[in-house]
């Protein structure tokens, strides 16, 4: 069985603490028990103050006792410093020690499907322990410690080399690949499409609202981080215009930078996006909610978003009963959400499940995306219509000629004209 304890410092609310054992839970732990303390500030040492740390040692030998055979973990809320690890490491001999970093790292690892994730999943990894090894190093000079997690005395400085050079290779690969998605995303927006990022918290139903768009079946699951590959799908969505839906990977509340560096990388996307549509999961308590928004919000501003078109979805209205309450939750919602962000471009109630409110968020879309585009009237000959990539709707046909009206994008206005010219539109 896996048995792990859960210590919280300070824990500011209820629902981080929830939602930290739900995490647990999904990794297949059960919860034995829950240490937490209200200090003036967390031990320097070992998070928790001497007397706690000492129940909590008690605790841990009262386990072991019990049962050998059982695995036995220790769940820390928030990031533990490196020292702090290396003490408590050194004051509770075999379990294992986990941090909020660690644990999300663990859940993102079942969830890993490409290359590219499991290398970012590895260098999130590698950031963390790193500096964990090197006041391991630290200790052993001071003559604290002999060797490395009970292997040899020079292990540990081979060890951290090798995390090094892991490092750099792993970044040198991603960059490649990061290259290659830009390139993409330039030739994208040459040929009029835009992109329209689909974010939120985990689980708030970002990839259920990405296939009611899009037709697609991608998996959807109660568990934190179903989705951790970002997934385009094209669709038109009114005369020609195409636009690409992106599915992301969910946010959470304080993700710790190692993860936003590395793994995040791929937001990278939602920062280059034309429009934003947050999803924001309205079942839920109220203050669980707002602290769930706040974090979408922390996180958007970390990885450099701002300013961008949004259109907010109030997802999984099915589940609040009544219409009166369902209106009073929402106006408390968007109170929160305009202290937080600037451009809102409007609010919209939708349940994906029973495909509520989507029509409404495509054509609220179509609007905004229109107002960045101008219109060419042009007319073109019958059989070169075909090499028009760009938005377009007809209007009248005569000579072998259709006349029609073009969208195109303020910024690559020039060089659809001379597209355009190509094909001897006039
Ligand atoms: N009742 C109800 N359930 C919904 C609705 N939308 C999504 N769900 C459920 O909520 C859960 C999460 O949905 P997903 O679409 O996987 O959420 P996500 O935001 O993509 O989650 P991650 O990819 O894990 O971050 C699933 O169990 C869905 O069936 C809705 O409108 N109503
Ligand atoms: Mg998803």
């Amino acid at each position: 069985m896996k048995k792990a304890i859960i210590v919280t410092v300070n824990a500011k609310d209820k629902g981080r603490l929830e939602e930290l054992i739900a995490l647990a839970e999904t990794l297949g732990y059960t919860i034995v028990k829950v240490f937490s303390q209200q200090r003036k500030r967390p031990d320097p040492r070992f998070l928790l103050g001497k007397g706690k740390f000492k129940e909590l040692i008690n605790y841990v030998k009262g386990l072991q006792s019990e049962s050998k055979r059982d695995n036995i973990t220790i769940i820390f809320d928030g990031n533990l410093k490196p020292i702090q690890f290396f003490n408590i490491y050194r004051e509770l001999k075999n379990v294992n020690i986990l941090d909020r970093v660690q644990l999300i790292l663990e859940i993102f690892d079942e969830h890993a499907g490409t290359r590219e994730a499991k290398l970012q999943i590895e260098l999130a990894r590698l950031k963390h322990v790193k500096p964990i090894v090197k006041e391991w190093i630290r200790q052993r000079k001071i003559g604290e410690l002999p060797g490395f997690l009970g292997s040899g005395k020079y292990d540990v400085d081979a060890y951290y080399l090798m995390i090094k050079r892991r490092i750099t290779r792993i970044t040198q690969e991603l960059e490649k690949l990061r290259k290659l998605r830009e390139k993409l995303r330039k030739s994208r927006r040459k040929a009029g499409i835009n992109t329209v990022a689909i974010i939120g918290y985990t689980s708030a139903g970002k990839t259920s609202i990405f296939n009611a768009l899009t037709g697609e079946r991608k998996k959807v699951g109660e568990e934190p981080f179903t989705t951790l590959t970002t997934k385009h799908k094209a669709v038109i969505l009114e005369d020609n215009l195409k636009v690409l839906l992106m599915d992301t990977v969910g946010f959470i509340d304080y993700i710790p930078v190692e993860i936003i560096e590395a793994f995040y990388s791929t937001l990278e996307e939602i920062v280059e996006s034309s429009l934003l549509l947050l999803i924001i999961d309205v079942s839920e308590e109220i203050n669980e909610v707002k602290r769930k928004i706040r974090g979408v919000f922390e996180t958007l501003r970390r990885i450099g978003v701002s300013g961008k078109p949004m259109i907010v979805v109030f997802n999984k209205i099915d589940l609040v009963e009544e219409e009166k309450k369902v209106e009073e939750k929402v106006n408390l919602l968007k109170n929160v959400v305009s202290e937080n962000y600037e451009n809102i471009v409007t609010y919209i109630n939708a349940s994906a499940k029973k495909g509520f409110g989507i029509s409404e968020i495509t054509k609220e879309i179509v609007k905004v995306l229109k107002k960045d585009m101008v219109k060419v009237f042009v007319s073109v000959p019958e059989s070169k219509l075909g090499e028009i990539y760009l938005p377009l709707r007809i209007i009248s046909r005569s000579n072998g000629f259709y006349k029609c009206e073009v969208y195109t994008y303020k910024d690559y206005l020039l060089a659809t004209l001379k597209t355009l010219k190509k094909v001897n539109a006039q």
